[in-house]
């Protein structure tokens, strides 16, 4: 066989896959055939040349927060078989639909396939085609004029996750703004970070433990969607005969396999927490050992001034003599003693209910302002505003306290989308606390799956610029950016976050109209595309100029993906596009000139810094055929998190009461309704339903939008109960127009008993150009809760917050 016979870069694509042994068949003459759209590929086998195959692999799409190992044919230069590789472990070759539908997905008509200039108004999605090289100076012009003009911070540049997954240098070396706090999937984090500490929704067990747990909770979490390859781990649970109980409005994939559906009315999740939590206390059902030993519940309260009695100087108590190493820690009544002393002091007894005065200070337990608090949460109030039955709500707590070890996993869609998300993170974290469900085995509270939870975290060098390139953060968040004064006048996303990250696009879109100047980069035509000025196409992760493609760490495994075949139509990967804007200011010496330059940096020297790494090199991948495994990944991976209870709080223990919300009043989680979704508006009587959104199993968030085999199935549409349905006269399959004060758009309907009444669900997001009219962006809630500034997430965007109206169109 030749070494020169391909048409592309064959020779070196070969090379690789020489040396990684996996090469099948041949690499020879490819067809002849032109790279078209999918059309062309359907077209008849016998059209082409001899076909030639060969295999190559790839660490697939993340944002479903995986990264499978596909084992991909390639035949005539094009990508023609999908399946799980068989580089990875057994336990790993769990894929879905998606993956495999590529091979479709990456040839649709929706590629965005030369740069493009707009020649139209913006929004109107008209564009002529251009060279790279005008648009590449067309962006450089533009964001040098800005700077020029209003300064270094007036340019914007966004990767969206998906795109900036390995690499994200352009922004950086330009010290552009990128729309600070992200608004996303934080908001329950925000109520249980100062509990448990930074980054605590990220289980420090794993979800393998799922089986060891007596009762599991989902609340508003539908991993059978969300999280496809790991919710195995919650069907094994099922199977071991764990209660399983999913809090969620709607009959979620999930709910169907649990053994306990809770239909909560949207946006109420923090009343069924509260209820649990005062059935708790009522019936004694905590674990008064575990409270005193790991929470923060025994520290003294000054009950004048709300904040907690510490070794300051001016709470300082006599006759306590206060090292500096001891200066602000919190005391507790000591029953020792019967005095106060440092919650850590040797042979400490504390005392977990009562009140005492020293020093003239009133001081009470935070244990006895917990009780005081939740004794204002009745159980008749948690059932009336949530929906859920009483004897409901006090059953689980009574699963949940006394039939443990019990493990919460919430989603980090559904309730956490609306304003009031901080409320329930807390509320959960008391409740969790309360009964010493956690750091034990088969215990645990978090988001559960995805990278960290499933497998051992994988280790890999980040490529870093010189320190005076980095972004320059005005601290403004981009939700906030549309409707506050900022200096931001140009703006390049990679990926469309504008339409896919912002609610309420009518005023997000106002805004981007107002820009001086805006370009995008993707790879289908997504719904902020019509708006950009300059349009780059993006090719997919299957393409590559080179014969390796991105390294990453996913699934238990590090992936040195293939570069199977080369960019499709005009398009670029991504570093090679970061390049050639660096370059326009001298820059480009200072990210890599290659993917392979990259992946060799990622893994240099890390077999030696991680025992989960070893054996791990670049020339270990390329013989392995570019995946190995980390070691330890897999069903019986079971770190022991949080065994010791140490925290990383201040105290190093559960700080349930949060004194930084004193002025606001939630030192303990005060009800909240949410924004707009709560049944007592009054907006309720002009927008009488719920609209709620989630993942599909079909897409990762707008992807796969474009792809021809889901679209003809999955396209935009609604899903409606019958009785709302009838009431309407809507039928299935009616176009129905979906409205509100921010805007409205039209899509399918389909009449959908798995719901409650008065609740419409739909998938997030798809493309606009797949709508009869508008997008479902157009009435999703972007306002924002002032609590949540002073959080350590800030506040988040609350899509799900969302009353409208529905009409057949
Ligand atoms: N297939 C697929 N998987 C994905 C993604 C994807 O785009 N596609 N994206 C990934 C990302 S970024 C994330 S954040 C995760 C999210 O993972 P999940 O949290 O599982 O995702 P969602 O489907 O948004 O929301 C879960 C459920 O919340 C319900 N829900 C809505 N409102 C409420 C409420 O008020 N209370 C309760 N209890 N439930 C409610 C919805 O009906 C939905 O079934 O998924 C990840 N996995
Ligand atoms: N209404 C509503 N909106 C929502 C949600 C909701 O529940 N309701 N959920 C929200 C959630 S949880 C999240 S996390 C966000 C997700 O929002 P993102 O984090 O922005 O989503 P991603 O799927 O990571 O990125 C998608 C974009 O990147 C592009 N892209 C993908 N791969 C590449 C690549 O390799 N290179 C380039 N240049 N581009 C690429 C895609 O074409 C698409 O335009 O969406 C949010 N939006
Ligand atoms: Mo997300």
């Amino acid at each position: 066989m030749s070494e020169t016979s391909s048409p592309h870069r064959g020779l070196t694509r070969r090379g690789f896959l020489k040396a990684s042994g996996v090469a099948a068949g041949a690499l020879g003459l490819a067809g002849a055939a032109s790279m078209t759209t999918s059309d062309g590929w359907l077209a008849p086998a016998k059209a082409y040349a001899e076909p030639e195959e060969r295999v190559a692999h790839l660490c697939h799409q993340f944002h479903c927060l995986t990264g499978c190992n596909l084992k991909c044919t390639i035949r005539d230069e094009r990508v023609a078989l999908i399946e799980p590789s068989d580089l990875v472990d057994e336990t790993h070759r769990t894929i879905c639909l998606r993956g495999i539908n590529e091979v479709a997905h990456i040839y649709s008509q929706d590629r965005l396939q030369t740069p493009l200039r707009r020649v139209g108004e913006r929004g109107e999605g008209k564009f002529e085609q251009i060279s790279w090289d005008e648009a590449i100076k067309a962006i450089a012009d533009a964001f040098k004029e800005s700077q020029q003009k209003y300064g270094e911070n007036s340019v914007f540049v966004r990767k969206s996750t998906e795109a900036s997954i390995g690499f994200d240098f352009i922004g950086a070396l330009l010290r552009a703004d990128q729309g600070g706090e992200w608004g996303l999937d934080r908001g329950q984090p925000n109520g249980q970070t100062p509990a448990f500490g930074a980054f605590s929704y990220c289980p420090s067990r794993s979800i393998w433990e799922f089986s060891d747990a007596s009762t599991i909770i989902e609340v508003g979490h539908n991993p059978l969607e969300s999280g496809i390859v790991w919710s195995r781990a919650l069907m094994d649970a099922k199977e071991a005969g764990v209660y399983i109980a999913v809090l969620d409005p709607r009959f979620s994939g999930t709910a169907s396999k649990a053994d306990l559906w809770l239909p909560v009315r949207p946006g109420t999740d923090a009343a069924v927490i509260q209820g649990m939590i005062r059935a708790i206390v009522d019936e004694q059902w905590y674990d008064e050992e575990f409270v005193k030993a790991n929470t923060s519940l025994p520290f003294l309260i000054d009950k004048k001034t709300g904040k907690n009695y510490r070794s300051d100087d001016e709470l300082c108590p006599n006759p306590t003599v206060v090292t500096a190493e001891d200066t602000g820690k919190p005391y507790v009544w000591d029953e020792v003693t019967n005095a106060p002393a440092l919650y850590d002091a040797e042979g400490v007894k504390p005392a977990l209910e009562g009140s005492w005065t020293v020093d003239g200070k009133e001081l009470v337990t935070e244990f006895s302002l917990m009780k005081k608090w939740i004794s204002e949460y009745s159980l008749e109030w948690a059932s009336e505003t949530s929906g859920i039955e009483q004897d409901v709500i006090v059953d689980l707590a009574d699963r949940y306290a006394n039939n443990g070890p019990a493990i919460i996993d919430y989603g980090l869609g559904g309730p956490d989308k609306y304003t009031n998300a901080d409320v329930l993170g807390h509320s959960m974290s008391i409740l969790t606390a309360l009964t010493g469900n956690y750091g034990r085995k088969g215990s645990g509270f978090g988001f559960y799956g995805g990278v960290g939870a499933d497998d051992p975290a994988a280790t890999l060098n980040y490529w870093t610029l010189p320190e005076e390139y980095a972004y320059n953060d005005s601290g403004m968040a981009m939700y906030d950016m549309v409707y506050n004064k900022n200096n931001i006048h140009v703006a390049l996303t990679f990926g469309d976050a504008f339409t896919l990250e912002a609610a309420s696009a009518n005023d997000t879109l106002e805004w981007v109209k107002s820009l001086d100047f805006f370009a995008i980069i993707d790879i289908y035509h997504s719904s902020a595309v019509d708006y950009a000025d300059i349009v780059l196409p993006a090719c997919t992760k299957f393409e590559c100029e080179e014969d390796v493609k991105q390294l990453r760490a996913s699934y238990g495994h590090v992936m040195l993906a293939n570069g199977m075949v080369d960019p499709l139509f005009e398009s670029k990967s991504d570093l090679q596009i970061e390049r050639l804007l660096a370059a326009e200011w001298g820059l480009d010496h200072l990210i890599p000139e290659t993917y392979e330059e990259l992946a060799r940096f990622s893994v240099e020297g890390v077999d030696k810094l991680d025992p989960n790494m070893k054996g791990i090199t670049y020339d270990a991948l390329l013989k392995n055929g570019g995946c190995m495994p980390v070691a330890g990944a897999g069903p019986d991976y079971r770190p022991d998190g949080h065994a010791d209870q140490v925290y990383t709080t201040p105290s190093t223990k559960i700080e349930l009461y949060y004194e930084y919300l004193l002025d606001q009043g939630h030192q303990f989680p005060v009800y909240e309704d949410a924004n707009e979704a709560f049944e007592k508006n009054p907006l309720k009587d002009t927008y009488p339903l719920y609209f709620m959104q989630g993942k599909s199993r079909y897409r990762i968030h707008a992807y796969y939008t474009a792809s021809p085999w889901f679209q003809e199935d999955f396209g935009p549409c609604v899903n409606i109960f019958p009785s709302d349905a009838e009431a309407r006269g809507i039928e299935n399959g009616d176009s129905v127009k979906v409205f509100n004060d921010r805007g409205s758009f039209v899509c399918t309907a389909r009449v959908n008993p798995a719901l409650q009444p008065g609740v419409l669900f739909m998938a997030e997001t798809t493309y606009t150009r797949y709508y009869q009219e508008g997008f479902l962006q157009n009435v999703t809630n972007s306002a924002r809760n002032e609590r949540c500034y002073e959080m350590f997430h800030g506040p988040q965007i609350p899509y799900n917050d969302t009353l409208v109206q529905i009409e057949k169109a």
